[in-house]
């Protein structure tokens, strides 16, 4: 056992199923190994959850909900903001444990425990602000106002490449709002779940915060379909791969409950003649090899002016020549290695099908199998928009070059594919900036100008149209998904009328 899995509260082999800081069962539970994508060594083990196990946690989180329900929104706010202050204590050390099992390099695993401790701030004050509106009744004497309410359990399924900020995003308003909170994070990333559950227990526990408020489940795909089908979880909030949330979104719509979905993206950058080429490059670099080309948001498409495109060629070329991939603790180091062997192998085969489609791969792209771990050199590759690997999403890091003419044929092959989280335009020019934004500009929950598709703040709304999903998490007033809304009509008056004006005489 090191000191980073004792500091985090990890044994050798860990449940994998929390009420609160209290573990379930075991028996008959099959164990997880987590091996880090750093050398391919064990880190650790964790116990997934049996379906009995499940059970016994959602009825935990139904009982927990009764009385969480009654906190006064603010106190539960004050439970969150401890749980921020709980998060900065353990900053270093669950940032290394990011950077351990997901592979993340250590300013991007600090990076996210800071976006969990950011959330935990925006829900403290969004605590003294779930605003409902008031509106002038049509009749005499009688008010009207929304009020909202919690739904109750929140089934949280998130992924490997954020394992704990993305469930804070979710988590944190969550529990403001007065839900309770069902997590079942990657089964690629099942230690850095256990040690969030144990930094938020302790937080429970010195409040008296009844155990179910914040639970744990750990598994693969059937502990998620569990979540999807369970008529007691009124709202689901999944990150991850378009296929799975196609199937969770179908589950859930089936028993008519709700969910927030956050899934692939397909992000381009549009670079105009009038662009800050440097800018431009040094944000492209970070979209597309930062996280190793893991984000949701990373940056996979540029759809360059003819004018420009040879010398942003040049320039990535030579940036790419001097990108330190390796160890991602150490220093220096930029790109980290990919998750699995899986993901190594279906950057393989992405390549493969840019040059089968005719395009044409002109840097990186090699698998570095000198060290153990699964470390890929990035990937510049030369296509056309219609590609249909181009079309898809390959969670690696593989950037495609495209080229344009004019403004609106640039913003057509932006559009032209089936995803649309997060998009960015480098221009100088005022109004192809603007053109960018507007309602004929970029299809995309989010679009940036002078800065890259990735990297975005918590204070905004997060999320996607088209196949990434619609959902929204994070700032704005996305803690709406997490609330039921209900409309009040008061009658304060001695007389009963009708909306309409309708006469109904008794
Ligand atoms: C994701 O990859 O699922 O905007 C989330 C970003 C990060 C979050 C990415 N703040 O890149």
């Amino acid at each position: 056992m090191d000191d980073l899995l004792k500091t985090l509260g990890l044994d050798d082999v860990n449940p994998g199923t929390w009420t609160g800081g209290k573990s379930l069962g075991g028996e008959g539970a099959a164990v997880r190994e987590s091996y880090s994508p750093i050398d391919g060594g064990r880190i650790a083990a964790v116990r997934e959850t049996t379906r009995e196990e499940y059970d016994a946690v959602v009825e935990g989180a139904v009982e927990a909900f009764r009385s969480w329900r009654m906190v006064p929104a603010p106190q539960r706010g004050e439970i969150v903001r401890q749980i921020g202050d709980e998060l900065r204590r353990y900053k270093e050390p669950l940032g290394r444990l990011v950077t351990r099992e997901m592979g993340k390099i250590a300013q991007e695993g600090l990076g996210e425990v800071q976006e969990m401790i950011d959330i935990c701030d925006f829900a403290v004050g969004q605590s003294r602000m779930l605003y409902g509106k008031t509106m002038h009744s049509e009749r005499p004497e009688h008010r009207m106002y929304e009020q909202w309410h919690p739904y109750g359990p929140v089934g949280i399924i998130s992924a490997f490449n954020f394992p704990v900020a993305v469930y804070a995003w979710n988590a944190m308003l969550a529990a403001v709002c007065g839900d309770v909170m069902i997590w079942k994070g990657s089964e690629k990333t099942p230690l850095c779940g256990v040690a969030v559950q144990r930094i938020i227990a302790r937080v429970l526990e010195a409040n008296g915060v009844p155990e179910g408020v914040f639970s744990l489940v750990t598994g693969g795909r059937e502990v998620g379909e569990w979540i999807a089908a369970d008529e007691r979880i009124p709202l689901v909030s999944a990150t991850g791969s378009i296929p799975m949330g196609r199937s969770v979104a179908q589950v859930v719509a089936a028993r008519l409950g709700r969910t927030i979905l956050e899934l692939g993206g397909n992000n381009a950058i549009i670079v105009s003649k009038s662009a800050d080429l440097e800018m431009a490059a040094r944000a492209i670099v970070f979209g597309a090899v930062g996280t190793a080309g893991q984000r949701c948001t990373s940056t996979r498409r540029l759809i360059v002016h003819e004018e420009v495109y040879d010398a942003l060629r040049d320039r990535l070329l030579e940036i790419y020549g001097s990108i330190r991939i390796g160890d991602p603790r150490e220093p220096g180091t930029l790109v980290g290695p990919l998750i699995d062997k899986e993901a190594v192998e279906a950057m393989q085969a992405a390549l493969g099908r840019i040059e089968a489609e005719g395009g044409r791969v002109i840097f990186g792209g090699e698998v570095l199998d000198e060290r153990p771990g699964h470390y890929v050199r990035p990937a510049i590759a030369e296509v056309e928009n219609h590609f249909e690997i181009v079309q898809e999403e390959t969670f690696a890091p593989i950037v495609y070059l495209i080229r344009y003419g004019d403004l609106d044929e640039a913003i057509e092959l932006h559009n032209g594919v089936r995803q649309g989280l997060s998009s960015s335009i480098f221009t100088l020019d005022l109004r192809e900036a603007e053109t960018f934004l507007s309602h004929r500009g970029s299809d995309c929950g989010i679009a940036n100008v002078n800065i890259g598709t990735s990297g975005a703040e918590i204070g905004g709304a997060f999320g996607g149209e088209k196949e990434t999903g619609g959902g929204r998490e994070s700032g704005s007033d996305s803690w709406k998904g997490y609330m039921r809304r209900q409309t009040n009509t008061m009658n304060w008056g001695r007389d009963l009328p009708l909306a309409q004006g309708i006469e109904f005489e008794v």
